[in-house]
């Protein structure tokens, strides 16, 4: 299917940077900030009530992304990208582990924690040098910075959004990786790729929401799993022309 596909829509959660060190949202939190529900944390409301500390919470979850290095399943998805043209590449993950494995086109449905906007005029903003403030400000007004993601509640990015919807609607194979499929619109992606008559894959050591409606089921670790896809389909067949 991956050889002859004339569209593959992959979208990824937090599980495939698991093996990279990242956390995911669900697994507790480790150390600090195991007293606090993600969920929590990531909204309007928390910053409201605390900025410091929800900014505090994004400064250590963007060192442990700045310190992850792509795994094996990153690496898999830029090569699939490279290989396949109509490959379009989704991702829940706001650690840019994918950008950094080399997909060249990343659509991110909930922003990016590397990058920090204005929190009163919603635009990308980096705070100047010396600014020691927690959150630090915005350069244009003095508001608070916050990270550009998109916490709960709040609107995805509607550009993002609608590359992911025609692409889970146009495909023939829609790739989950690494999701628990829980978390909405996101979520709603891969049955709108089925009512589109797509086949759905998954790929994730348990179970989901999802697995029911999958044709695929890939029990297993995205760092091993999608090298081994991509082993199958392409390496064994140089060729890639099917059989
Ligand atoms: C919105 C950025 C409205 C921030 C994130 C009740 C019912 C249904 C929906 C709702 C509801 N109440 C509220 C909602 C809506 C809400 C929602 O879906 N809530 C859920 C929890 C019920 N959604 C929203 O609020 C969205 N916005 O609805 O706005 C609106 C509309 C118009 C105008 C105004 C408002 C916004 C959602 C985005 C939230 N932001 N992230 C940040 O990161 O801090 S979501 C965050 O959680 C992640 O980005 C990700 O999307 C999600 C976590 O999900 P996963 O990535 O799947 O990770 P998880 O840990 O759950 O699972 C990991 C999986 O990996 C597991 O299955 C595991 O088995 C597997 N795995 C583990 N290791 C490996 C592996 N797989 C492969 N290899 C491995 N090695």
């Amino acid at each position: 299917m991956l050889q002859d596909a004339r569209g593959v829509a992959v979208l990824t959660g937090s599980g495939i940077s698991a093996e990279s060190g990242v956390p995911t949202f669900r697994d507790a939190q480790t150390g600090l900030w195991s007293r606090y529900e993600p969920q929590e944390l990531a909204t309007p409301e928390a910053f409201a009530r605390d900025p410091r500390l929800v900014w505090e919470w994004y400064a250590w979850r963007r060192e442990l992304a700045k310190q992850a290095a792509p795994n094996p399943g990153h690496k898999a998805l830029a090569a699939l990208e490279a290989r396949v043209p109509g490959v379009v590449l989704i991702t829940q993950n706001v650690d840019g582990l994918h950008q950094r494995a080399g997909s060249q086109n990343v659509t991110e449905l909930h922003g990016n924690i590397m990058r920090s906007k204005c929190s009163v005029e919603d635009i990308v903003a980096e705070s100047r040098e010396g600014d020691t403030g927690v959150p630090p400000s915005c350069p244009n007004c003095g508001a608070f910075l916050r990270p550009d993601v998109v916490w709960f509640g709040e609107a995805l990015p509607v550009r993002a959004f609608e590359v992911a919807l025609e692409a889970a609607r146009g495909c023939d194979l829609f790739l989950s990786v690494g999701t628990s499929g829980l978390v909405q619109p996101a979520a709603s992606l891969a049955l709108d790729a089925l009512r589109n008559g797509a086949v759905i894959a998954e790929v994730n050591p348990n179970e989901t929401p999802l697995s029911r409606y999958a044709e695929y089921l890939l029990q297993g670790r995205a760092g091993e799993v999608l090298p081994a896809l991509m082993e199958a389909a392409f390496e064994r067949d140089p060729g890639g022309h099917g059989g």
